[in-house]
Formats: structure tokens, sequence, C-alpha cells
């Protein structure tokens, strides 16, 4: 059974609350990223805490150990269940993550390798399944793998085993749902939903990820 996760990257807390009011039957988890929290604040994680689904903060955290603790703890305290790192910053800053996040009883995953054309520039091949690894090493729940590139899934999740893998990319970036939700434990859809004329039957179109 995969899961839908809706990308909520609309700007203001209005459109985030209409869509989320419009899809959340048909959702398993909502990711705010920068877009959204940028654009309404923070308090949105806390608004949308009504729809009683997990809220994934996809942040991409990527500094130092200390810098990554304080910023994970925030996430924790402002209403998310999981927290979304990039792993090339290395394994003590990934642990410091790790750290606050079982501290608070949430959900940690790193980025292994990005959906987009340029991912392939730099964080992709070997050094994605290094990243993979050490996201196994460091006790993450998963990684992030890009729907776009099935193939890199398929070798990214002979090294993750029976972690999560959470993969964006379907529609707007051209991966295909039904090739990739066999794949993947969660399907991270945001345009095709958010930016249709019916959110909520776009929504519901994905339900055969849950089945
Ligand atoms: P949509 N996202 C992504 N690729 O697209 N977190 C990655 O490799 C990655 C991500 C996010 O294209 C992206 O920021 F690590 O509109 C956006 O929020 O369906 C969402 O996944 C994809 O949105």
């Amino acid at each position: 059974m995969t899961e839908l996760i809706l990308a909520l990257d609309v700007l203001t807390r209005e459109e985030a609350l209409e869509i989320a009011e419009e899809t959340y039957p048909y959702l398993d988890a909502i990711k705010l990223g920068y877009p959204l929290v940028l654009g309404a604040g923070l308090s949105v994680a806390r608004e949308l805490s009504q729809f009683d689904l997990p809220l994934i903060a996809d942040f991409k955290v990527a500094d130092i150990p200390n810098t990554n603790r304080l910023i994970a703890e925030h996430v924790f305290e402002s209403g998310f269940s999981a927290i979304i790192a990039h792993g090339f910053a290395g394994s003590d800053s990934l642990k410091a993550i790790v750290e606050a996040t079982e501290n608070a009883g949430g959900e940690c995953y790193v980025v292994a390798e990005m959906s987009h054309p340029g991912a392939l520039e730099f964080l992709s091949g070997e050094t994605a399944e290094k990243i993979a690894q050490m996201a196994v090493d460091c006790g993450t729940d998963g990684i992030i793998a890009p729907a776009t590139r099935p193939e890199r899934v398929k070798a990214l999740r002979s090294i993750i085993k029976d972690k999560k893998i959470l993969s964006p990319g379907v529609g707007a970036q051209g991966g295909d749902a039904r090739e990739i939700a066999p794949l993947i434990d969660g399907m991270i859809v945001g345009r095709s939903i958010y930016n249709s004329e019916n959110p909520a039957k776009e929504a519901e179109k994905f339900a055969f990820v849950r089945r």
C-alpha cells in the first residue's frame, strides 16, 4: 500500500487551508516546504493539524550538527511529525537530526537523489547510494528518491531495504504514478493536485496507490 502525500506548495494560509479542506479525505500526509512556510508563517502547521494528518517539514536541512538540532527541535515543537534532511552535510549533521527526531517521537527522511534533471550533476549515482547507506546507518526512517527515475529507486531500494522510500516527481515533473507506486512507500504529489481545477477529484484519482 503506497501512501499519498500532498506537497502543499501554495503561498498563502487561505489557499493552503482551502486545498487541505478539499483533499484531506484522499491523503495520508501533507508536506509543507519553504514556499508555504515563508509565505504564511510556521503557524500554518498548527492550523493544518485540524485535518488530523501527519505533517512533513520539507526543509531539506543541511547545516552543522548544532544548527540542525535546533531546526529539528523547532520543527517538532511546531506541530510537524516528520522532517526531511539533506545527507550531503555528513553523518554528524544527520545524527543530530535523528536524535532530535527520536526525542520528539517523529520521523526523519534523507534526500538520497533528487527528482529534477540537475540532480544528475552532483547528487546521483554512487553519491546517492552512499547517502542511502548513511540514512540506514544513522537510523533514519527512510529516504527521498526520484519518481522520475524508477530504475534509480530500485537501486536505492536494495540499500535501504524495508525502510521507507518517499518519492516526488509524479505528474508535473514527468514521473508516472502507476509505474512508481509499487516501488515506493509514499508518493509525493504537488502541482498535479493543487493546480488542478478540482483538487479533490485529482487527489481521488490517486486512490489506486492506497489500495
Ligand atoms: P510537484 N521535492 C522534489 N524533488 O520535487 N523534496 C526532490 O528530489 C525532493 C523534494 C519536492 O513537482 C518539491 O520541493 F527532495 O509539484 C515539491 O514540494 O509534484 C514536491 O516534492 C514535488 O512537487
